[in-house]
């Protein structure tokens, strides 16, 4: 009987924890191969505050594969990345005070983690956003889209980054 009953306290706590996942709450995964482990993250349009995990899957120091994680509109991207190229190491690649960068983590290493939190009240749904790493050279590859107001369909669970 008591058995049974630890059984049935561990299941309801496996089950509420998936349950209250929050939508809001996002991660994503580099690595030393400068990959992101998404090229999509989706947040529901009814998220007041967004926030970001990244994660540094890798072993290399931020000086040699450092990442961040910046959200702008897709249009302004490439111009960001040219003004945290201009900003330089010491600023983290990223332009003070740029009112084009949405959210921004700071540049980590292997093992590492940054989470930024922001309001959705500058976001707007429909509009293309686009999250990238604003180390130099990675944002070729480093890039993916960002999409407020859709139904998060992230691989938030798997940590395998799957590249290509
Ligand atoms: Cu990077």
């Amino acid at each position: 009987m008591i058995i049974l009953r630890l059984t049935g306290a561990a299941l309801l706590l496996a089950a509420g924890t998936a349950a209250y996942a929050d939508p809001c709450k996002v991660s994503i995964e580099s690595n030393d191969m400068m990959q992101f482990n998404s090229r999509e993250l989706a947040v529901p349009g009814d998220c007041t505050e967004v926030e970001v995990t990244l994660h540094h899957a890798g072993k290399l120091a931020s000086a040699v594969m450092g990442h961040d994680w910046v959200l702008a509109k897709e249009s302004d991207m490439s111009g960001v990345v040219n003004a945290g190229l201009a900003a330089g190491a010491a600023r983290g690649y990223l332009p003070q005070g740029d009112a084009r960068i949405i959210a921004a983590t700071k540049v980590i290493g292997g093992g590492e983690s940054a989470t930024v939190k922001f309001t959705t009240t500058a976001l707007t749904a429909g509009t293309r956003y686009a999250f990238f790493c604003t180390s130099p050279g990675h944002s070729t590859v480093m890039r993916g889209r960002f999409l407020f107001g859709a139904p998060t369909r992230v691989a938030q669970q798997s940590g395998k980054v799957t590249g290509g």
